[in-house]
């Protein structure tokens, strides 16, 4: 079934419209689906509301969550739960790390950027996946992004490359619990972006131009391309898939 009428799912990490995560919200909303929004705190509020209102429904909800809080994800989920009953699924698009971090040499990474690397960007899938889970009575689908860098090493990508093989395997073990509950997890493995992140990765630039000069499609990805495979994982269409990394990424990664 193509359509994601009546369902309900929780968009986590719009800081704006470059965001990954808008692009996915956009494409469930065009499948027909009611969106919950989740936003790391109150300096996000007003842009995602703006953001959401642009859409043609008037029932999306919007929560605060900073996910570096225990507390602060239990009381997110209960108040979901409280407000929408079931959920079908959900976006996990959050990351973050010390923009020092994300130049010059990985072996340069302190401990407290590496763990706050950790933190945001990989064990708050579990976190998330772990108060979701009860919301999912219907069955879900949980959607993460990862990134190449996770994989093999991509220049400057250093402390988040740690942070997405974290990510990837997080995302795996997730699955495998999840499974027998009728969720599944699942992650994208997105091309570079041209987002609010993105910046603070060293010679940002020089990435994209080799997606432009050497990727099999020869041509960077969208946000829209990213939301089109969310909105198929978030379907019936992939019910036969968990614990998978899909590449959105132009065919970069078969690249030696
Ligand atoms: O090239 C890219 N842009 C790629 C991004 C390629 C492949 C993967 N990705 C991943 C990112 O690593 C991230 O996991 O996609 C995901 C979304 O990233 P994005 O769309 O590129 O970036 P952005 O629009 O900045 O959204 C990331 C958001 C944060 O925005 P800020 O302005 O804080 O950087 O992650 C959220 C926040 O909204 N976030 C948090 N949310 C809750 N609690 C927290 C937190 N503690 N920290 C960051």
């Amino acid at each position: 079934n193509f359509s994601l009428e009546g369902k309900t799912y929780v968009v986590m990490g719009v800081a704006n419209r470059r965001s990954i995560a808008w692009g996915i919200a956009q494409a469930l909303h065009n499948a027909g689906a009611r969106l919950v929004f989740t936003y790391a705190n109150e300096r996000f509020e007003k842009p995602v509301r703006e953001l959401a209102d642009s859409l043609d429904r008037d029932d999306s909800l919007f929560y605060e969550c900073d996910v570096t809080d225990d507390e602060a994800i239990k009381q997110t989920f209960t108040s979901i739960k409280e407000d929408v009953g079931v959920i079908h699924g959900l976006a996990h698009c959050i990351a973050f790390a010390n923009r020092d971090d994300l130049n010059g040499e990985f072996v340069d990474t302190s401990r407290d950027g590496f763990l706050l690397s950790q933190n945001i960007s990989a064990y708050s899938l579990a976190a998330v996946a772990r108060e979701s889970k009860d919301l999912m009575t219907e069955g879900g689908s949980i959607v993460t992004l990862t990134y190449l860098g996770g994989e093999r090493v991509v220049q400057n990508y250093n402390v988040m490359g740690v942070a997405k093989a974290s990510l990837d395997a997080t995302m795996k073990y997730t699955a495998n619990d999840l499974g027998k509950h009728g969720i599944r997890v699942n992650a994208i493995s997105a091309g570079p972006i041209r987002t609010l992140s993105a910046k603070g990765v060293g010679d940002f630039n020089s990435i994209l131009q080799e997606i432009e000069e050497r990727a099999p499609l020869r041509k960077p990805v969208t946000q829209e391309e990213v939301g089109d495979v969310a909105y198929f994982l978030m379907s019936d269409l992939s019910r036969g898939m968990t614990g998978e990394i899909l590449h959105v990424d132009s065919g970069f990664n078969i690249l030696g």
